[in-house]
């Protein structure tokens, strides 16, 4: 999508922080932090958001799971054989839920404390 400000991410059109690329998404450092590790795990495909998903991409969203476990791995979010520590993985979806990017992307935020309900 020519506009679409992830889409030129993936492209490189525009520079982001990459940790993560393969064929079919690519995960680099959100621009607005909210915790010390904050990264955006985006499918190459240009979808709106979970709102629009098709049977034909659930692939993608398994892929966005599992890479997020790997690097949430990677960073020592999770920590040992008996996995302490933890991060969070979020999906806004749609404007009342706060998205403001119409590009698919999972969200990966660690590395403090989180509280729960989310605001
Ligand atoms: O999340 C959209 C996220 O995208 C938000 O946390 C900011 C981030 N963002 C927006 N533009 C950029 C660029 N250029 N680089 C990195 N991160 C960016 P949402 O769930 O839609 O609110």
């Amino acid at each position: 999508m020519k506009e679409c400000i992830f889409c030129k991410i993936i492209s490189k059109e525009v520079p982001s922080k990459g940790v993560y690329e393969d064929e079919l998404v690519y995960a680099f450092h959100d621009i607005n932090p909210v915790a010390p590790v904050h990264i955006l795990i985006v499918p190459k495909k240009h979808i709106f958001g979970v709102q629009t998903l098709e049977p034909e991409d659930e692939p993608i969203v398994g892929h966005m799971f599992y890479v997020a476990r790997r690097l949430g791995e990677e960073l020592g979010l999770i920590k040992g054989e008996d996995l302490k520590g933890g991060y969070r993985l979020v999906f806004n979806v749609g404007e009342d839920a706060g998205q403001s990017v119409f590009h698919l992307h999972l969200h990966l935020i660690g590395g403090r404390k989180m509280t729960w309900p989310p605001g």
